[in-house]
């Protein structure tokens, strides 16, 4: 089994619904198991600013899918609650992202693991923390001093 991270977002229809209804499919899916959730977070826009604050969490899991495989279960939920890719980093109603798996190192056409921009983004750091409270990132970072370092970091505010 590898044990995976994957980071949740919202900022369209309702995005602490979204981000709650996606976390309960991945309760009920096989495919997993021993799913756990970080709290859920109220997040302003990195990228493109002019769009809707997000909902942003992460989730854990277990996996006996390769990566690929993971991604394409995982882009099924998108599509089915309702995501239109219009523009890279652009609003939507659900992006879920592979931030980590297991330890591996991954570049493909398809997937880059761990998520190449996840070290500088409060709005992934501070859910996972919540699963992963002294955790050294792969390539030995602390996630506590790459907190404090994130722009956004005092944007992005517990939900519950
Ligand atoms: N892809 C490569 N690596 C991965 C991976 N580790 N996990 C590929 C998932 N997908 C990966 O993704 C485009 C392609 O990335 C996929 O087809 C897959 O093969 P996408 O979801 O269609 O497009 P996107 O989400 O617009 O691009 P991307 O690169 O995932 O965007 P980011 O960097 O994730 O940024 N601000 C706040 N506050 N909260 C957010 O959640 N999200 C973004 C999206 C920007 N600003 C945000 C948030
Ligand atoms: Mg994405």
């Amino acid at each position: 089994m590898a044990k995976v991270f994957i980071s949740i977002g919202s900022n369209l229809s309702n995005p602490v619904d979204q981000v709650k209804l996606a976390l309960k499919k991945l309760g009920k899916n096989p495919l997993w198991k021993g799913v756990k959730s970080s709290s859920l977070y109220s997040t302003k826009p990195v990228g493109s600013e002019n769009q809707p604050d997000y909902c942003n969490a992460v989730a854990e899991l277990e996996t006996l899918l390769e990566p690929e495989a993971l991604l394409d279960e995982l882009q099924k939920m998108e599509y089915e609650q309702g995501r239109i890719r219009l523009t890279k980093w652009g609003p939507r109603t659900l992006d879920l992202d592979i931030l980590l798996y297991e330890d591996s190192i991954i570049e493909t056409k398809r997937l880059t693991i761990p998520h190449p921009r996840m070290f500088e983004r409060g709005f992934v750091l501070k859910p996972l923390q919540d699963l992963l409270p002294s955790f050294c990132l792969p390539g030995g970072e602390d996630i506590k001093k790459l907190l404090k370092e994130c722009a956004d970091n005092g944007s992005v505010k517990k939900i519950y």
